[in-house]
């Protein structure tokens, strides 16, 4: 049988290649069916060519990656092809798809399938079912069957993600590939993901995919695969878009006793939690590589941290950024407006905890509440939230309706402003345009910051 996976466009030209599909694309090939990708995303190839590149492999599904924010650019998509192709199954998948699957059946029609959680186990079982006309027994998915909405049971997860293919990252033009600023000092980077599925709390984040449990790649395995990319593609450094890199901190230290073993010999960066870092380990970790960190900081009042569920502290922000500066990692830190219960007073914590720490980048932004978080599900029908008007995406956005929108975005970019325009903002970004002899991020941060004038 054939698939075809289609990442939908996107407005940010910074495109990478988008790792669920890859994935899907391995784990069909490996159970000898066929499966290619198009990334309209890193290749925005015309409708003809589009229409006709799918048409000549004749593919028994066409399938969708749907993500909230690409709400209208998907549906675009989707309708498309359902046109080109009615009797073609479309499937999807994805963040926004598993937290919302009747909701997007019922919102769109082009839609067949819709495959909820974790894809592997489920888009196999999908394509070997789909002569059969059982698709109740295929676990993991929500299809229309007359008028009803049927929604079969959830499969468990994959336990050994050892046992997973490397995603098919063959697919795509590397030299098409580009790395947003400030990231990306070396050049192509090679994107993993190293774990599944996080225990924490926060209120913001939507695990719809891979839910509450952890599930972890041991050191072996992720070096292996570093290895085998090295010899396959032009990588100059390695990207972990793990939630929390460092969420197990004996593993930690065994993926960078590893590639130090194993000379990888690569830079690196990673997202992890303050509170997942100790100064031993990462003494460890710029050993093997690690260059740049990015870590979530949210807030500076203890009281907006308590609604948001982080679970650290403000000492566990001040800690980490300490021991990166002391030991010359570069931080970028994500700073959070508009939380629960934030007044004026926590904001003014958070400009202090930003001063205090000197992150070397940093970027600021209204919370913003997406499908598959708890916060969704407590605040989408509580009149003191509103979606902001987009009549294309009516998911686009949900956000705390007390506060003006306009006046979080003023306050996030003169944050912002006034850190890259102090002494070390402006250092870093000179420093970030001589090691990448680009002028990127001054592109970037001035698009962003004239965005909503
Ligand atoms: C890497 C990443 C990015 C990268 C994307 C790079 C790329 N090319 O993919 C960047 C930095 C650009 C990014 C940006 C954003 N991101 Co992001 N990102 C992630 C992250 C950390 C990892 C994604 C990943 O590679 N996962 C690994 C793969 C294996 O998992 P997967 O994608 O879920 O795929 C599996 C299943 O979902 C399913 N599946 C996926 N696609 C399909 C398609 C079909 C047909 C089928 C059958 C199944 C299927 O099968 C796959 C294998 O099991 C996730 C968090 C996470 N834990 O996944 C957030 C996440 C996807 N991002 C999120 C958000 C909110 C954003 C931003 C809006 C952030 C912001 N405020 O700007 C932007 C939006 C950008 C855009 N316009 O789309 C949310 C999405 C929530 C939602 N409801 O849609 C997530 C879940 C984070 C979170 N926990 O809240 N992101
Ligand atoms: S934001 Fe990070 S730590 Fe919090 S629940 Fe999500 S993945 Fe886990």
């Amino acid at each position: 049988m054939n698939a075809i996976f289609v990442n939908p466009p996107c407005k940010s030209d910074n495109p990478l290649p988008t790792l669920g599909i890859a994935y899907l694309a391995a784990v069909l090939k490996q159970n000898g069916h066929d499966a290619i990708l198009i990334d309209l995303w890193i290749d925005p190839v015309t409708d003809e060519y589009l229409k006709s590149k799918i048409s000549d492999f004749s593919p028994d599904i066409i399938g969708v990656p749907f993500f909230t924010r690409r709400y209208a650019d998907t549906k675009i998509l989707l309708d498309k092809l359902k046109g080109w192709f009615p009797d073609v199954k479309i499937v999807v998948g994805g963040s926004h798809a598993s937290a919302l699957p009747k909701e997007v059946l019922e919102e769109i029609t082009s839609v067949d399938i819709v495959v909820i959680g974790e894809g592997e186990k489920t888009i196999v079982q999908l394509i070997e079912n789909l002569d059969k006309d059982s698709l109740e027994d295929v676990k993991g998915i929500a299809f229309r069957r007359e008028s009803r909405i049927i929604v079969t049971e959830q499969p468990e997860f994959i336990e050994d993600l050892d046992k997973l293919p490397y995603p098919d990252l063959l697919q795509v033009d590397p030299r098409k590939c580009k790395i947003h600023p400030p990231y990306g000092w070396y050049g192509l980077p090679l994107t993993m993901m190293t774990t599944r599925g996080c225990p924490g709390k926060c209120v913001f984040c939507s695990k719809s995919v891979f839910k509450n449990s952890l599930r972890s790649q041991s050191p072996g395995r992720i070096v292996d695969e570093i290895e085998y990319w090295k010899t396959k593609l032009p990588i100059k450094e390695i990207r972990f878009f793990d939630d929390d890199f460092t969420i197990t901190r004996k593993r930690s230290f065994q993926i960078c006793d590893e590639m130090i073993k194993r000379n990888v010999n690569l830079p690196w960066t990673c997202t992890t939690r303050v509170d997942y870092l100790s100064k031993e380990l990462l003494i460890k970790m710029k050993e093997a590589g690690l260059y740049f960190i990015v870590l979530g900081v949210e807030s500076g009042s203890p009281r907006v941290l308590k609604n948001l569920r982080k679970g650290y502290t403000v000492s566990h922000i001040r800690n980490a950024f300490k021991w990166c500066r002391e030991l010359g990692i570069t931080t970028f830190g994500f700073f959070m407006v508009g939380g629960p219960g934030e007044e004026d007073e926590d904001r003014r914590m958070t400009l202090r905890i930003q001063k205090e720490i000197r992150p070397d980048f940093l970027s600021w932004g209204a919370l913003r509440v997406f499908p598959g978080s708890p916060l969704f599900d407590e605040c989408k029908d509580d009149p003191r939230y509103n979606f902001l008007k987009d009549k294309n995406n009516p998911y686009f956005e949900l956000y705390r309706k007390d506060i003006e929108e306009k006046f979080l975005h003023s306050f996030c970019q003169k944050a912002m402003l006034k850190h890259y325009l102090s002494f070390h903002g402006f250092k870093s970004v000179l420093t970030y345009m001589y090691k990448t002899r680009s002028f990127g991020f001054i592109k970037d941060f001035l698009q962003w910051i004239t965005a909503k004038l």
